[in-house]
């Protein structure tokens, strides 16, 4: 016998299931369709931002060892206005210097601050969408600092964020000069996509204090300011995986860490 379809229990389901939609469609409407409100004011007793809290430092470079992987070129074909023939962007998972040295890779201070609670920095950490990429590939903010992502393309684009631990959301970037603004409360790396171009991908990486920073082309970086203590220290690749450090360090100290990833060492 077939299922029987459209009785009067599901109608009934239906009718109590109607003023819930209504009531998701407000919320959506408060939270989506007008720009949310800005982050919550820092807690009294934040250390505000650009205070210096101490004078040591942990400063190195994260390298690969062994043959880099080949770069290969991005297929835009799907959108004229990205296309460079002869000119193709080379993606971004894993990038080189000829020194060695990884770009991109998120290096931050995982543990050893205590309770201290930092204020995020007034300007906000801007992540454009220029020449059918997302720019920078790698951003780092700090929580609840707000960030603009803006799309200086004639093209439409959207910024999709998938999140674990924050609120993901998905906005239309329809067309040159169009900017929007959202923040992440909580320390992760969010993956932002465009599903206009699936090509377009990049990451967030979310901090609660200011001790964090996205390797250069040599793949350098410099975590300074920082107060006596013992740290853990991670630098994190989206390809390559992550790898921790314990770092003691001495009021004033410069300590030397260094990272090295091979490929395929991602857990
Ligand atoms: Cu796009």
């Amino acid at each position: 016998m077939p299922p029987r379809r459209g009785g009067r229990g599901d109608g009934g389901a239906r009718r109590r299931a109607l003023p819930a939609a209504f009531l998701l469609c407000a919320v959506a409407l408060a939270g989506c369709g007008t720009e949310p409100a800005g982050p919550p004011p820092p807690p009294p007793g934040a250390v505000p931002a650009g205070q210096a809290i101490g004078g040591a430092a942990i400063e190195g470079r994260v390298v690969f060892e062994g043959t880099p992987p080949a770069r290969r070129p991005i297929r835009m074909s799907s959108e004229a206005v990205c296309r460079r023939p002869g000119a193709e962007a080379l993606n971004e998972d894993v990038i080189v210097s000829s020194g060695g040295g990884i770009k991109n890779v998120y290096v931050h201070v995982l543990s050893g601050l205590g309770g201290r609670v930092f204020a995020p920095p007034a300007r906000p950490a801007v992540m454009d969408q220029a020449g059918c990429l997302f720019v920078p590939h790698v951003l780092d903010v700090q929580a609840n600092q707000s960030i603009e992502f803006a799309n200086s393309d004639p093209v439409v684009h959207n910024v999709r964020a998938i999140c674990e631990k924050n609120r993901s959301f998905n906005v239309s970037m329809p067309g040159k000069g169009k900017t929007v603004r959202r923040y992440f409360s909580t320390p992760e790396v969010v993956s932002i996509r465009c599903d206009i171009h699936a090509w377009m991908n990049a990451f967030i990486a979310v901090a609660d204090h200011p001790f964090h920073q996205v390797t250069g082309e040599d793949g350098s970086f410099a975590l300074r300011g920082l107060p006596a203590g013992q740290y853990v220290v991670e630098a994190w690749q989206e390809k390559l995986g992550a790898q921790q450090q314990t770092v003691p360090i001495a009021e004033g100290e410069t300590r030397k860490v260094d990272f090295a990833f091979r490929a395929h060492t991602a857990p």
